[in-house]
C-alpha cells in the first residue's frame, strides 16, 4: 500500500463561488492526495463578482509562518507545494521563504501566477504585486500562467499575446527560462472555436498542444479547475503533455456541462457531479 501524495495547497479560500481552495481541495482529494492547506486570504466572495461595501477580505499574510513553524513541529513534508492567488506583496516573498524551507529533493513546486485574466489584472494585484509574482515564478519547477498572465511576466502586452503554434511556442521557450522550468500557457487558441494549453516539458525539451471545443462564455475558477487537476495527474506519474491533455478535457467537459445547465456564468463551472471522473 502507497501513502496518499502531500501537497501543501497556498492559495485563498473563496466563501462564495467557485474558485482556488474550494477548488484545489476537493480536486487533488478526488484525484487521491493528502492536502496541507496554506490560506493566504478568506474573500467573502470571489473578485470576479460585482464590487461591494459588504465584501470581507481577510488578509492572513501574518498567520502564515506561524502556520509553517507548527507543520515543521509536526514533520510535515511535501511531494508537491502548489501556490495560487496571493493576497498581498509581502505574501509573495513570505512564500520563497517557504521553498527554502519545505522543499525536498524530490518536490514539485508549481507556481500557478494568479494575477488576472482577459487581458486585466485581478482588483487586489496591484504593479508591484505582478512584479513580486515573477520572482516567486522563477523558483517553480512549473507554472501555469493563462495569456495575461504569461504577457505580465513576460513584460508585454496583452495584445501582443501568440495565435498560432509558433508563436506560442515562443512565448514556452522565455517563460521557460532557457528550459530550467516547466511551463503550462492555458487559454492557447490555435484555430477558431478551439481553446486549450501549450505546453513546454523542461526534461525532454518537448513542446506540445492540447486543444477541446470552446465554450462560450467566461467561467470563474477554471484556472484554479486545470491546475489542479494537471498536478493531481503529474502526481499519478503521468507526462506534462498527458496531464495538460487530460486537464483540458475536463475543463471543457465541465464548462460544456454548466453550459447546458444554464447557471449564472459568475458562479463558475458545476465540476462537482463530474469529479467522479477524476477517480480513475
Ligand atoms: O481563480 C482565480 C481567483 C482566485 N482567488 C480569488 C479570485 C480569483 C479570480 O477572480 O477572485 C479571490
Amino acid at each position: 500500500m502507497k501513502q496518499a501524495p502531500q501537497v501543501a495547497a497556498i492559495h485563498d479560500l473563496s466563501g462564495f463561488g467557485r474558485c482556488s481552495m474550494g477548488i484545489v481541495l476537493p480536486v487533488l482529494s478526488a484525484m487521491g492526495n493528502r492536502c496541507s492547506t496554506l490560506l493566504t486570504a478568506y474573500l467573502s466572495a470571489h473578485t470576479a463578482y460585482p464590487p461591494s461595501e459588504r465584501s470581507v477580505f481577510l488578509d492572513l499574510t501574518d498567520r502564515m509562518k506561524p502556520v509553517w513553524n507548527h507543520w515543521a513541529e509536526l514533520g510535515a513534508r511535501f511531494d508537491a507545494i502548489y501556490s495560487g492567488f496571493l493576497g498581498s506583496a509581502e505574501q509573495i516573498d513570505l512564500l520563497r521563504t517557504f521553498l527554502e524551507r519545505f522543499r525536498g529533493r524530490n518536490t514539485l513546486v508549481l507556481v500557478d501566477p494568479v494575477m488576472g485574466d482577459h487581458g486585466k489584472p485581478y482588483a487586489t494585484y496591484t504593479p508591484e504585486m505582478c512584479a513580486r509574482m515573477g520572482s516567486l515564478a522563477a523558483q517553480a519547477d512549473l507554472i501555469t500562467p493563462n495569456l495575461t498572465e504569461a504577457a505580465i511576466l513576460l513584460g508585454e502586452p496583452y495584445e501582443a499575446a501568440p495565435t498560432g503554434e509558433g508563436e506560442t511556442e515562443t512565448w514556452l521557450r522565455r517563460l521557460s527560462m532557457d528550459g530550467r522550468r516547466s511551463v503550462v500557457i492555458t487559454g492557447v487558441c490555435l484555430s477558431p472555436g478551439q481553446v486549450g494549453a501549450g505546453c513546454l516539458d523542461r526534461t525532454t525539451g518537448r513542446i506540445s498542444f492540447a486543444q477541446a471545443p470552446e465554450i462560450p462564455g467566461h467561467f470563474p475558477g477554471t484556472g484554479d479547475l486545470f491546475s489542479s487537476v494537471l498536478l493531481g495527474e503529474l502526481l499519478r506519474g503521468r507526462s506534462l503533455e498527458t496531464a495538460s491533455a487530460r486537464a483540458v478535457s475536463f475543463v471543457q467537459s465541465c464548462a460544456a456541462y454548466t453550459l447546458q445547465l444554464g447557471t449564472p456564468l459568475l458562479d463558475g463551472v458545476e465540476f462537482e457531479p463530474l469529479l467522479r471522473q477524476l477517480m480513475e
